[in-house]
């Protein structure tokens, strides 16, 4: 377990690995770390109920799901999680299937990020990971050598963790990756012109499976979280405000561009969350700078169409955890030096599934007629070649890691 040392003004604490954020990314290279032995301590902003609250994800891959496994909390998703042998795209008229199971002999599991993070949550205290909750201006020092540090107030008290690495599951806004000068560093970056407008509700799916659609009107996804419960989006102008769109209105929306088959079996119900996400890719490179390694939408963003941003945080982990278990266990320091290019070859080929269903999906504010029929062939191509569904699959249902 960490040590921890008074000192006059500074708690200090020593430990292996100092990982900065609580969401999926930090809890999950935490456990993997204290399952391999390594010390270390996980440091967050915000309160366990905050975090818990998050809605986002509910697509999980093999990755995703195998490292639950390996570390033996894969209970509740085993009993509670739906297995996802396809999902279709629609145009509002037609339905195309990709038959995920069939093609690629692999399915997804649909389990929400809010049950992942509470599972690992729970169990953070019986396998002796510490998680400090409602730390406060989290400042790097020293992450170019071997002996960095990190800095955080709490409760008004000055803290500081002493590591041999730092490990930034900070999320986008974190300030790990800041940390890393910029003349080290490359920045990829698409901002795109629309956001989803989720809305969850305790009604049954309007489908066992997931239906992505272009319709006329503009993209909607239908998808669940269970049985009971139902995860839908629309695309929506950046420019639009939650306040406008109270359910009713939704619901006729989601109803309009699912197409009318979808609409009838479509359930309404009051929003138990609404938001409104902006899409963004996003590239960091490198993914390591001296002994800071960055893990998860710290290093990345993809548009959540494909549902890779959580499953990506997921291979960067296990990629981050086998490289400081070799460096701890096996006295493997190339691991460490190996980890951001291979991390970035598996986000890389995700970056781009996720970008080219965006574009398949989505009206973007200077497409024409061309472009527009440019989907429709592409759908059309989809719908008629197994070879375009196969990769579609491959890539829908995790590529190898
Ligand atoms: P997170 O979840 O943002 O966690 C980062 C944590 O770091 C904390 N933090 C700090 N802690 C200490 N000090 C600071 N200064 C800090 N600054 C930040 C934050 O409070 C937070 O707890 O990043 P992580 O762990 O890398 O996980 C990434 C995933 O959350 C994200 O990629 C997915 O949610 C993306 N995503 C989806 N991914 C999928 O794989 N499948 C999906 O179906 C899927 N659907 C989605 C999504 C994301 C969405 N939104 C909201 C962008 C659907 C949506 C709508
Ligand atoms: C979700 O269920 O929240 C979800 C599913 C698929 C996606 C994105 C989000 O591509």
């Amino acid at each position: 377990m960490p040590q921890e040392t008074g000192a006059s003004c500074d708690a200090i604490l020593k430990t292996q690995v100092a990982i900065v954020g609580a969401g999926p990314a930090g809890l999950l290279l935490g456990h993997l770390l204290r399952a391999e032995g390594i010390d270390c301590v996980v440091i967050e902003r915000q309160t366990p109920q905050h975090v818990q609250s998050r809605i986002r994800a509910g697509v999980l891959e093999r990755i995703t799901v195998s490292l639950m496994e390996r570390l033996g909390l894969d209970a509740r998703l085993k009993a509670e999680g739906l297995i996802e042998e396809g999902f279709n795209f629609g145009d509002g008229e037609r339905t195309i299937r990709i038959d995920v199971a069939g093609l690629t002999g692999k399915t997804v599991v649909v389990y929400g990020q809010t049950e992942i993070t509470r599972d690992l949550m729970d169990a953070a205290p019986a396998r002796g990971l510490q998680v400090i909750y409602g730390v406060e201006n989290v400042a790097l020092h020293d992450i170019a050598g071997d002996a960095p540090s990190v800095a955080f107030d709490k409760d008004g008290a000055a803290h500081r963790i002493e590591a041999r690495f730092v490990v930034g599951c900070d999320g986008f806004h974190g300030p790990c990756r800041k940390a890393i000068p910029a003349s080290a560093v490359r920045e990829y970056e698409r901002v795109y012109p629309f956001g989803w407008l989720g809305i969850l509700a305790d009604v049954p799916p309007c489908n066992h499976e997931l239906v992505y659609a272009n319709a006329p009107q503009g993209f909607a996804l239908a998808s669940m979280r269970s049985r009971t419960r139902s995860r839908y989006y629309i695309d929506v102008p950046l420019t639009e405000q939650l306040e406008d769109w109270p359910d009713d209105r939704l619901w006729d929306e989601l109803a309009l561009r699912l197409g009318p088959q979808l609409a009838q079996t479509m359930v309404r119900g009051p929003a138990l969350e609404k938001s409104i996400a902006p899409l963004r890719s996003y590239v960091f490179e490198p993914m390591r700078y001296g002994s800071l390694l960055l893990c998860g939408d710290a290093a990345h963003i993809v548009p959540p169409t494909g549902a890779k941003g959580l499953n990506l945080a997921a291979s960067d982990v296990h990629y981050a955890a086998t490289a400081l278990t070799g460096f701890f266990k096996h006295n493997d320091a190339d691991a460490v030096g190996s980890y951001s290019a291979k991390a970035l070859a598996r986000v890389w080929k995700c970056e781009r599934f996720s970008w080219s269903l965006t574009k398949l999906l989505h009206r973007f504010p200077e497409d024409g007629p061309f472009e527009r029929a440019m989907q429709v062939a592409e759908l059309d191509y989809i719908a008629g070649s197994t070879a375009a569904q196969t990769s579609i699959a491959e890539n829908f249902v995790g590529l190898p890691v």
